[in-house]
Parts: C-alpha cells; structure tokens; sequence
C-alpha cells in the first residue's frame, strides 16, 4: 500500500472503529445475569459482537476510503485498470473467517454442552403450557403454582409439556429457552444464582394473547425457597382435608 493511503485510511478506521465500539459498549444490551449460564452465554455472545465489530470496521472504512480516494473525474470515460485478483489477499479472508468460524463452533459446543451437563443434586418442576398461561407443578410436594419459584444455586430441571400448540419458554436473564411441543416432552435445565424475580416470556408465536402469555420465576435463598414450598403443600394438605379445590400456591 502506497505510503500516501496510511494516514487518511488510518483516520477513518480510528473514527469508524470509535463509533462503532460507542454503539457496542455504551448501550447496556443485555440484561442481568441471573444463572450460571448465562456468564458463558454471554461470553461467546461478546466474542461474537466485538469481532464483527472489527470486521464491521475494517470493511466500512476501506469502502469509504476507496469511495473517496479512487474516483474518477466526471468526464473520465476510460476503462479502468485490468486486475486478475490478489491471491495473498484471497487466501488471507479465506483463512481468517475459516479460523474464526472453527473458534465459534467449537465454543458454542462446549457452551451447550456445560449448560445441559446435569448437576448431582437436581429440583425437577413440571411446566404446562397452553394458550395462554403458565402452570408449575412441584411433584414432590404436590403443590401448583402460577409462578416459577427455584432456590438459589440449585440446578432445576423443567419437564415441559403443551396442550395445544407450541410455545417457548424463555428467560431472558437465564439465557435459557426451550420450545415446549404438544406431544412430547422437552426439558431444560438451569441454576440460577441471583435472588430475584424475572420474567417467563413465551418466545414462540403461540396465537393472538402471545404477548401475555407470561409468568414469573422467583429465584429465593435456599431458606425462603423451603419456607414457601412448606407453606405452599401446608395449604394444598388443608384444602385435601376440607374438602375444598386444591388451590394454586400463592407468594
Ligand atoms: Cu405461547
């Protein structure tokens, strides 16, 4: 490259690559960790957005650059330059995204498979799906709830089923999703690590009350966790006793 090109073409990529990191790491894209999973998933996530950042960059600034610094005058009607490729410079973005490209898979399959490695100690919760609710049924202690309560740093293991179509269970804080299929069961696992509650978004469009098919999972200590759970098969016991229907677990 002619010596005349480095400063100009330099300028632009500080300036492209200035705007560009800006928009990646200015703006808060993701929202809380809040499962072991989701720290892995958003490491290969970064990866992903910084190196296409970098190629972002290289690739806008030689365009703008060479938009600028090789156009002809209005009235040149003349052909330009025979050229038959540049094998260095061929091989050279062949190898590159090849390397990246193995990187990624690689990465993303030892990602999947730590998050699905299942855990010695598991709290398994039934999910239901339909149009256009969520239920949890906890069947060692034989309690329903509208809300998905786990205790904090134990793995959870959801058996899902749907009674209609097929939906998506999603936590985005968990960076965890599952399409729940009628006919089949499907399973997810997670451990979640942050006392809190977040969203179960359904992630799959399911029909037209899609948007409000949504729940809460309620992450609590271990201790609150047992507390509730002993309250929650408390009231199912009474109502048993009373004769009365088995109520939903309230929070
Ligand atoms: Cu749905």
């Amino acid at each position: 490259m002619k010596n005349r090109h480095i400063l100009p073409l330099a300028t632009i990529i500080i300036v492209v690559g200035g705007l560009t990191a800006a928009v990646i790491f200015a703006v808060p894209w993701f929202p809380t960790q809040a499962s072991v999973e989701a720290g892995r998933v958003d490491q290969l996530t970064w990866f992903l957005v910084i190196v296409s950042g970098v190629i972002f960059t290289l690739v806008t600034s030689f365009v703008v650059y060479s938009a600028l610094a090789f156009r002809t005058a209005d009235d040149d009607e003349s052909d330009g330059p025979p050229t038959h490729g540049n094998t260095k410079l061929e091989i050279v973005w062949t190898v590159i995204p090849i390397i990246l490209l193995a990187v990624v898979a690689v990465w993303s399959v030892v990602v999947v498979n730590r998050n699905e490695a299942t855990a010695k100690t598991q709290d398994v919760v039934h999910v239901k799906a339909w149009q256009y609710a969520w239920e949890f049924d906890y069947p060692t202690i034989g309690v329903s709830s509208g809300d998905l309560h786990v205790p904090q740093g134990t793995q959870v293991r959801l058996n899902m089923n749907s009674f209609d179509v097929v939906h998506g269970f999603y936590v985005p804080q968990f960076r965890v999703q599952m399409d729940v299929v009628p006919g089949i069961t499907t399973h997810l696992t997670f451990t979640p690590n942050k006392v809190g509650t977040w969203p179960v978004v359904c992630n799959e469009l399911c029909g037209e009350g899609h948007s409000q098919m949504r729940a809460r999972v309620i992450v609590q200590t271990p201790a609150d966790y047992a507390a509730w759970a002993a309250q929650a098969a408390a009231q199912v016991k009474t109502a048993a006793a009373a004769g009365t229907p088995i109520p939903m677990a309230t929070h």
